[in-house]
């Protein structure tokens, strides 16, 4: 689809200028910049009509065909195609499209499936994992007893026995799979297998290789998990927002947590938009778009491990990576961050496994292809990206330097363009 963006700001443009100039000046930024964090993307024109639409003007408490409030009829047609449209994607028994974003998402299949002080599993952030996944300073982490497992020190992999083994000591409610910063393929039919033998709601949050899965780039767990929740502005190029999806059996729970559990009325203009999306993920080049971003990702990693980075695990199976530049490049991550920044090249520091840095100043940094795939780059341009990286990386106390790199980075993208 061709990319424009046409939003009509006139109207902005003459009532506040200072936010019409803020909003320029971001559309600026993201075309004129190498955007590697690997949660973001660049979404359509039909997705950002359908975001700035009228369902945002609407209360709609409930859900299609029984609201607390009259005059739904055209919102239940919206949520109504978002959830068909989703089911056919994941091949998925029962969606909400409800859930305002991924963290909620989460809090309301933990609400459903498990009381106050119940035991779950999740993965460390530091290793992967999401302040969601049990953190001790979010909700999940207060109100559940989270276990935490990680990764295995030597590979930087995941070790499906060592958390077997974890899961039949700890005997947990639910064990939860699905990662932010981890670059390998996740067996989910391993932690299927893994819930089973030990009694466990077995619940998925794919919010980074959503898209993968939807087209079968990634293997999909909607099918065989009892609850799946993702984002639908990552991998999925979605309004900002989330879903869950899950078992017909566990239906009727999920719903009443996500409304009247947690959330009031739905954004109906961000479901408008994720129907839209779900359409576009549907269509045949979705898949070309999904399979373009891990080949990216691998001509990425490759471009950067022969320059001599040390990239967690060796490589990438997915969208991501993970860059010790510590060790590549004696910098500390919050340095490397911004020395990027500064040459007009996005991305976050992150930990690495065992990271002995803290996370306000890891190790590593994370970045990813998902926004270089949708602005059209390819294999033989990662190589181009690695080199900028690794250049702005090498100059990382020279300002004059960076500025100048910077140019050369503006160059390359204007040969991408995607909103004009
Ligand atoms: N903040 C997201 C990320 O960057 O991975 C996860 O919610």
């Amino acid at each position: 689809m061709e990319a424009r963006y046409e939003m009509h700001l006139d109207f902005l443009r003459e009532y506040d200028k200072e936010i019409f100039d803020a909003i320029e000046a971001e559309k600026q930024r993201q075309m004129e910049g190498i955007e590697l964090i690997p949660s973001e993307n660049l979404v359509s024109q039909a997705v950002l009509e359908a975001m700035g639409s009228v369902g945002t003007n609407k209360y709609s408490e409930g859900y299609p065909g029984k609201r607390y409030y009259g005059g739904n009829e055209y919102i239940d047609v919206m949520e109504s195609l978002a959830i068909e449209r989703c089911k056919k994607l994941f091949n998925a028994e029962h969606v909400n499209v409800q859930p305002l974003s991924g963290s909620p998402a989460n809090m309301a299949v933990y609400y459903a499936m498990m009381g106050v002080g119940d035991t779950f599993m999740g993965m460390k952030l530091t290793e992967g994992g999401h302040l969601t996944h049990g953190h001790p300073v979010n909700f999940s982490g207060k109100l559940y007893n989270c276990v935490q497992y990680g990764v295995d020190k030597k590979t930087e992999r995941l070790d499906y026995d060592a958390i077997l083994k974890q899961a039949k000591e700890v005997k947990p409610k639910l064990i939860l799979s699905g990662y932010t910063a981890y670059p390998r393929e996740i067996d989910f039919k391993r932690f299927r297998e893994i819930c089973d033998e030990v009694g466990a709601f077995c619940m998925a949050d794919i919010a980074h290789i959503a898209g993968l899965c939807a087209t079968g780039i990634h293997e999909n767990p909607v099918p065989y998990f009892d609850a799946v929740t993702t984002t639908t502005h990552k991998t999925l190029r979605g309004p900002r927002g989330a879903i869950i999806m899950c078992k017909e059996e566990f239906a009727e729970k999920i719903d009443k947590a996500v409304f009247p559990g947690l959330q009031g009325g739905p954004h109906n203009h961000i479901n408008a938009a994720k129907a839209v999306a779900f359409k576009e993920a549907l269509e045949p080049e979705f898949k070309d778009y999904a399979e373009q971003i891990v080949k990216n990702a691998k001509a990425l990693a490759e471009t950067l491990m022969e320059k001599g980075l040390r990239l967690i695990s060796n490589g990438t199976d997915n969208h991501l990576m993970l860059v010790d530049v510590f060790k590549g490049k004696g910098l500390a991550g919050k340095q490397a961050e911004h020395a990027l920044e500064l040459a007009g090249i996005y991305c976050n520091k992150n930990t690495i496994p065992f990271d002995t840095r803290t996370p306000w100043d890891p190790s590593g940094i994370r970045i990813g292809t998902p926004v270089l795939t949708t602005r059209g780059m390819k294999e033989s341009d990662m190589k181009q990206v690695g080199e900028f990286i690794v250049k702005a990386l090498d100059n990382a106390s020279d300002e004059g330097k960076l500025k100048q790199i910077k140019e050369e980075v503006k160059e390359f993208c204007d040969g991408f363009p995607f909103y004009r």
